[in-house]
């Protein structure tokens, strides 16, 4: 479709019926396909392939060929080069991705906008630092040279959820491509067109045939087949602890290593001293963001009791004042990304009955009935071992808990099975250096909660909420491998 003819009705600028497999877009070997739907108003938004494994073994295959060929000879500097210019032209084509992303996810056009920048920016961080990444040398035995070489994995297979496709494919597919391995990935079957999209603009930026394969397909198939397949040498998976345990023995088969992302119950810690004016955006924000469907959403806020009444009743206020509506509307919220996910919500505030809720934003007047639209909801008192306080919702609903003493709050905090992100609120600086020691999260953060998102700073979690590092270098240490040879001379 010519680019005159997007527009915000129609912005897929693209066949979304094909996958992407050895530089050559084609439509699934089976021809089926699935239905995208546009959670704002539950309507069909397009077709999409309907992958499975017989183009999961294609993708391998022409992955496995870009290795032995162009792809595998190019220098790491090169590579960089790919990289950068991906990130620029995703840069000019902000709008069009955030389009995409506004109609398939159901993000405000704020927060579309913001995934297509970080995109790009993975992009630029990753090809600056394509050739900075390498081996070294180490003193040894007389009569030997020592040294180690920073080698990809191979053919690598990105499985990708719906919440973030652009940020998730930004850090993971980024950093993979940046070592030199080659790509085969599984985006959601919910949310699939970002994924699309990067990849023609891959393309364009002269990313040669095969390095990235795209192949969208249903989790059960596609993804299925992708973690089984004996071809591929690592997997990075994002999405929810069922699916990642299912991975990671599908992966332990063929003894492959795993990057799994899980998401979490991440906690905020608002002690007396803390300078409320500073935390409360962060607060309300942390847990709202994408309509809470964010792996990192503060789901958790604990408050020590001196500040717990004023706490409580401004982040009440906030949330009277939250609007949900379409994302073309550009609210603070969006609807769900299903209508099934609004369920599981739903399922959740069901088994909050019997607590006290604080306070609720508001669905627009005119919001499609038939979109997944869910007020979110702020309860206050909630015992430290409920249901709302254990498990992850992904919708927007926070728990108040009070506590007394740091000592409590570090138990509470530490006592769910996810360990993601957590964050401090006080002035005393003994208090945040022993509590960023104790807390048991991948990231912890002292008066603010996320640090924007840097690309720069490592990410993952403990526990449930998976093991594995991305984004900054480290991702690109875990998508490589090293070799190291010994050398003998005398
Ligand atoms: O996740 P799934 P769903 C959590 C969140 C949410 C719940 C369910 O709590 O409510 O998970 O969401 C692919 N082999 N998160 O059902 O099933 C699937 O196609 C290989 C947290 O969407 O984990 C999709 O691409 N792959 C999370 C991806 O896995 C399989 C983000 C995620 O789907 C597969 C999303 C299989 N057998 C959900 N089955 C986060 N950490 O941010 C499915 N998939």
């Amino acid at each position: 479709m010519p680019n005159s003819q997007i527009s915000d009705a129609n912005p897929i600028w693209f066949d979304p019926t094909l996958c992407l497999i050895g530089g050559a877009w084609q439509p699934a070997s089976s021809a089926e396909t699935l239905t995208l739907v546009d959670p704002s108003d539950g309507a069909e938004l397009c077709q999409i392939a309907r992958g499975g494994a017989a183009d999961i073994d294609a993708a391998v295959k022409a992955a496995e060929t870009a290795l032995a060929g162009d792809w595998g000879r190019m220098t790491a500097l090169e590579r960089g080069r790919i990289l950068t210019r991906i990130g620029q032209l995703v840069l000019e084509r902000i709008e069009e991705l955030a389009a995409l992303e506004v109609r398939d996810v159901g993000k405000p056009l704020t927060q579309a906008r913001a995934d297509a920048i970080a995109l790009a920016r993975y992009c630029e961080f990753y090809g600056g630092a394509a050739d900075k990444v390498h081996g070294e040398t180490i003193p040894y035995l007389d009569g030997y040279t020592v040294y180690t070489l920073r080698e990809p994995h191979g053919v690598t297979g990105h499985i990708v959820p719906w919440n973030y496709p652009m940020q998730i494919i930004g850090r993971s597919v980024g950093a993979a491509l940046t070592m030199g391995n080659a790509c085969v990935l599984k985006p959601a079957e919910e949310a699939c067109l970002t994924a699309l999209a990067f990849a023609h603009i891959a393309q364009e930026a002269g990313l040669p045939a095969g390095a990235l394969n795209v192949v969208p397909g249903i989790g059960a198939e596609a993804g299925a087949a992708l973690t089984a397949h004996s071809g591929v040498h690592h997997i990075s998976f994002t999405g929810s602890v069922a699916t990642g345990a299912l991975v990671q023995q599908a992966a332990g088969k063929n003894v492959v290593p795993v990057t799994l992302e899980l998401g979490g119950k991440s906690p905020q810690l608002v002690f007396d001293d803390a300078d409320l004016d500073a935390a409360l955006p962060f607060l309300v924000n942390a847990g709202i963001q994408n309509a809470g469907q964010t792996c990192s959403a503060s789901s958790r806020i604990l408050v020590q009791r001196g500040v717990y009444e004023t706490v409580k009743s401004r982040m009440a206020e906030a949330y009277e004042a939250l609007t949900v509506g379409p994302a073309i509307q550009d609210h603070r919220l969006g609807p769900l990304i299903s209508n099934r996910q609004k369920e599981i919500v739903e399922g959740f505030l069901e088994k909050g009955a019997d607590l006290q809720i604080v306070a609720q934003g508001h669905i627009v007047e005119g919001a499609p009935a038939t979109g997944a639209y869910v007020q979110p909801r702020l309860f206050s008192d909630v015992p430290a071992n409920h249901a709302l306080a254990q498990e992850e919702i992904f919708g927007p609903v926070q728990v108040l808990i009070p506590f007394d003493t740091e000592e409590e709050a570090l138990k509470i905090a530490n006592a769910t099975a996810f360990g993601l992100v957590a964050s401090v609120w006080t002035r005393d600086g003994a208090r945040q250096m022993r509590l960023a020691k104790s807390l048991r999260a991948g990231q912890v953060f002292l008066n603010n909660y996320g640090a924007g998102g840097g690309v720069e700073l490592p990410f993952g979690g403990v526990g449930k909420s998976g093991h594995g590092r991305e984004k900054g270098f480290e991702a690109l240490y875990g998508f490589s491998q090293l070799k190291t040879v010994a050398a003998h001379h005398g």
